[in-house]
């Protein structure tokens, strides 16, 4: 979505996460963490981490600016960005993780082992997250994007937080309405639509 904002073009490689390619070479020892995306560079640097790829490109290529341009926009930017990545994705990517049979034998992502599913931690996961949609909300009652009037690196994460949601019965249209509206108007970018 961020590249297709900023009309950037790479050359990209699908791996198939679900059948382990990237513990296969030659993908395993370009990253440690054994997930996707990593971007390869020109010298073979790795850079793994989805917004801090983003943040490099970003830097390479300004506009449209999606992580701010002045010190203040960057600052907010990046606290609601990291708020909706620790406070709701993390908690809710485990919560799934830890109650769906699918992730059976790789509860935290990157890996395969024997952990087991932990149901109490698949129920907190969705409480952290309630506490997360509760503390936006207010946000999103005046404001169309996250971090203010523009659209932002937050609202891609915030819109992916959304869209794993959907894997969990939480009734957000009628109980978070500004959150259910935020989530519509982004996933209908055509960003989102070409992914
Ligand atoms: N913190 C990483 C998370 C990346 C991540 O969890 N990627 C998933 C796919 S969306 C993955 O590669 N999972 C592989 C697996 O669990 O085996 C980021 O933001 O890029």
């Amino acid at each position: 979505m961020f590249l297709y904002e900023k009309k950037i073009e790479l050359d990209l490689v699908e791996l198939n996460v679900r059948d382990g390619e990237q513990f296969k070479k030659p993908f395993k020892n370009m990253n440690p963490f054994g997930c996707i995306p990593f971007l390869k560079l020109e010298d073979d640097t790795i850079i793994s981490e989805t917004v801090s790829i983003c943040r490099y490109l970003e830097d390479l290529f300004p506009e449209p600016y999606l992580f701010g341009k002045s010190a203040k926009e960057k600052a907010l930017i990046d606290m609601w960005n990291r708020r909706l990545e620790l406070d709701g994705f993390l908690p809710l990517l485990h919560s799934i993780r830890n109650s769906s049979p699918r992730f059976t034998g790789r509860v935290i992502p990157g890996t395969r082992s024997e952990l087991p599913q932990l149901s109490s931690m698949a129920e907190r996961g969705i409480e952290m997250f309630e506490v997360l949609l509760n503390r936006i909300s207010p946000q999103l009652e005046t404001n169309e994007y996250i971090a203010g009037a523009d659209f932002s690196i937050a609202d891609i994460t915030g819109c992916y937080m959304m869209d794993l949601s959907e894997l969990v019965d939480l009734d957000i249209e009628n109980k978070y309405p500004n959150i259910f509206a935020w989530h519509d108007r982004i996933r209908k970018r055509k960003s989102h639509k070409n992914v």
